[in-house]
């Protein structure tokens, strides 16, 4: 296992640093003890084992470029430009190389006292070994003294001869160049997934500041052919995750701290947005279960703000402190450590758990934020606002949830005047129409069967950015009423066995309007009746887009899609196609058949994911900056196709 973590300052390190405890047999008796499984993710680990060794040549200072080439044949090439694995005789196994040893014995670690690697170890780094063990054929090539040096294995390690000196290396060159091709024997697919190699490669360059990557996909002719490298590290890091957002200012802070066996690096941005997402890394390891690292941040991140904030007489003597989720509404972090001995615990194993760490970067933050706040006023003080406008906003939402729960306590069942409801009260057969626009309203209520279907008309826009808060949200009358429609309370309180619908159903307009309004409803049942979602009680009417008369019939379709199916199903089609306009403007049989009757419509039934990317797009599409909504929409325009955005 070749870890490196902090920059080796001098200290020489060849072959008889190296121990050896023992061979690759059980590697292969129980793959997923090593590499965690011998599904995609096993497979893929054989990479991240051999970029990881590569990496630590970066961080010990020694390499400055690394090659990941997916070959046509199905194998897979890492190629470094570090110091090359040593060649020479290992003193321990007369007649064998330190290189052969490295790639033939489990556990073989480098032990350098005080000078040598000091960080070791992810959750599964065990090792080039365990790569060889698990591959029918692996060539090693080492440019290291002047020379070419070249060794395969075949077989799950076998050494095919001895490490030899075929020639020259190329002018100056040292570096090591390992290729493998897993063993299909053991996994259960071995065709390696471009956007997943791609993905990690990106995040290894943010980690890594400087380091060049570079990705090859020789499989595939129009293939891709990427090169990643940041200087900026992980502050490039902040700015690409923000780069589909508004940002509160352009800096972007950061510091870094380091101990003798510890340090870390941290970046931090807000956007406009509410949403937390902070990205933490042991190692380059991601710990998406958070820990001691992230806990130090948080902590260290409410105090800064808070002294800050009182100091500067932001925050009033009479005032609560800030809380913690104030504060990092709409932050986007990175923080990123590295430590010998990584504990990583948790259901998933992505928790750290080292203690000390936790102080390292309380400390470091609590110093490094402090200044950088000290020495950025400006965006001190936007932050501070945000954050004052957050818990503005956390009060008055409990007050506003008080109020709606106390007004329908008294109001016994209290339906709101707007609501056509429907006669039957067992929620499993009803559905409500939540419908734009009063015309659109009235249509539909003629349209609906009245035992099961009730709706609600909510006119124009009902909300902009600034009052997509939570408070002022609550506080709209449209939104109250949806409220006691569904007739569950909200949030914490929400209790999705008391709903009075089992489909909630959106019908609004293809327009920008119509899409706005989508968008918001959503966010809504995402934020403040979560598990209506999760119960798949939410849906999206989608109205066709086309229709046309087969003899008397008159049919429906789709999109685009559907149309050029049809045609090519019916070749003698000869009548016209209608385009249909938005629901105020469709005719009563047109309004019914595709969005009221459930025999004819079709309805999108939305995921809490979906549900999540409207509450993302939410800010991005009601803002004004319409470059940033461009960006967002071409980004993401897949994936939110049923928003209509
Ligand atoms: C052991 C010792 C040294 C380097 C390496 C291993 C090493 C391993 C890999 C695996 C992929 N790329 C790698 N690069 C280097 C240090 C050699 C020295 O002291 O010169």
């Amino acid at each position: 296992m070749w870890r490196a973590g902090l920059p080796k300052r001098g200290g020489t390190y060849d072959a008889s640093a190296i121990t050896v405890l023992e061979g690759l047999e059980p590697v292969r008796l129980r793959p997923g003890m090593y590499i965690g499984s011998t599904g995609p993710s096993g497979l893929h680990q054989l990479i991240w084992e051999v970029v990881d060794n590569a990496v630590d040549e970066a961080m010990a200072g020694y390499c400055t470029r690394i090659d990941v080439t997916l070959l046509a044949d199905g194998g897979c090439r890492v190629q470094d430009n570090g110091r090359g694995i040593p060649v020479d005789p290992h003193p321990n196994f007369p007649g064998r190389s330190a290189a052969e040893i490295v790639l033939t014995t489990l556990h073989a670690g480098g032990k350098f006292g005080g000078d040598g690697y000091k960080v070791s170890g992810g959750l599964h780094g065990v090792g080039v070994s365990v790569v060889n063990a698990l591959s029918t054929r692996l060539k090693l090539e080492i440019d290291r003294d002047g020379k070419h040096h070249v060794l395969e294995f075949k077989d799950g390690g076998e050494p095919v001869g001895k490490l030899e000196a075929v020639g020259p290396a190329p002018r100056g060159r040292t570096g090591t160049t390992v290729t493998f091709w897993p063993d299909p024997s053991i996994f259960e697919e071995v065709e390696f997934r471009a956007t997943t190699v791609v993905e990690r490669l990106q995040i290894m360059a943010f980690l890594n500041r400087g380091l060049e990557i570079r990705f090859v996909d020789e499989r595939d002719p129009d293939g891709q052919r990427i090169t990643f490298k940041y200087n900026g590290g992980i502050v490039e890091f902040v700015k690409h995750l923000n780069s589909a957002r508004e940002s509160l200012f352009r800096k972007v802070a950061s510091y870094e701290q380091a101990e003798d066996t510890m340090e870390v690096e941290v970046a931090l941005q807000w956007n406009t947005g509410f949403h937390e997402s902070i990205h933490s890394f042991a190692n380059g390891i991601s710990t998406t279960e958070g820990g001691m690292h992230e806990e130090g941040f948080k902590k260290a991140l409410t105090n800064v703000v808070n002294r800050y904030a009182r100091a500067k007489n932001l925050l009033k003597d009479k005032d609560d402190n800030l809380l913690g989720e104030d504060i990092r509404e709409g932050l986007t972090a990175i923080i990123s450590v590295r430590l010998t001995d990584p504990q990583f615990e948790g259901q998933t194993k992505t928790k750290l758990g080292n203690v000390p760490i936790r102080s390292l970067v309380e400390r470091a933050t609590n110093e490094k934020l402090a200044e950088w706040f000290e020495e950025n006023p400006r965006e001190a003080n936007q932050a501070v606002q945000k954050a004052l406008l957050a818990a503005r906003a956390r009060v008055a939402a409990r007050q506003a949830r008080d109020l709606t729960r106390r007004k329908s306590a008294l109001d016994g069942a209290g339906l709101p005047g707007k609501l056509v409801d429907c006669s039957s009260r067992d929620p499993r057969e009803c559905e409500l129409l939540i419908v734009e626009g009063n015309s659109a309203g009235g249509s539909a209520k003629d349209a609906r069967d009245p035992r099961t279907q009730a709706v609600l008309p909510i006119r124009g826009k009902i909300l902009n950015v600034e009052k997509a808060r939570i408070d002022k949200m609550l506080k709209n009358a449209e939104i109250q009423a949806l409220i006691a429609a569904i007739g569950a309370g909200l949030a914490d309180d929400f209790d999705v066995d008391k709903i009075r619908y089992h489909k909630v159903i959106t019908l609004a307009d293809a327009d920008v309007d119509g899409s706005h309004i989508r968008t918001l409803l959503l966010t809504f049942f995402f934020r403040q009746m979560k598990a209506l979602v999760e119960g798949g009680f939410v849906y999206v009417a989608q109205p066709p887009l086309y229709s046309t008369l087969v003899g008397k019939e008159k049919i429906y379709l789709r999109d685009d899609a559907a149309k050029e199916r049809f045609l090519a199903e019916n070749p003698n089609h000869k009548a016209d196609f209608q385009r249909l306009k938005g629901l105020g403007e469709m005719d009563f049989d047109e309004l019914k058949d595709t969005t009221i009757d459930p025999a004819k419509r079709t309805l999108l039934q939305i995921s809490v994911e979906q549900a999540a990317l409207a509450d993302e797009v939410c800010a991005i599409l009601m803002g004004d900056d319409v470059e940033q909504r461009r960006h967002f929409i071409q980004t993401n325009a897949k994936d939110a196709r049923f928003l209509d955005i």
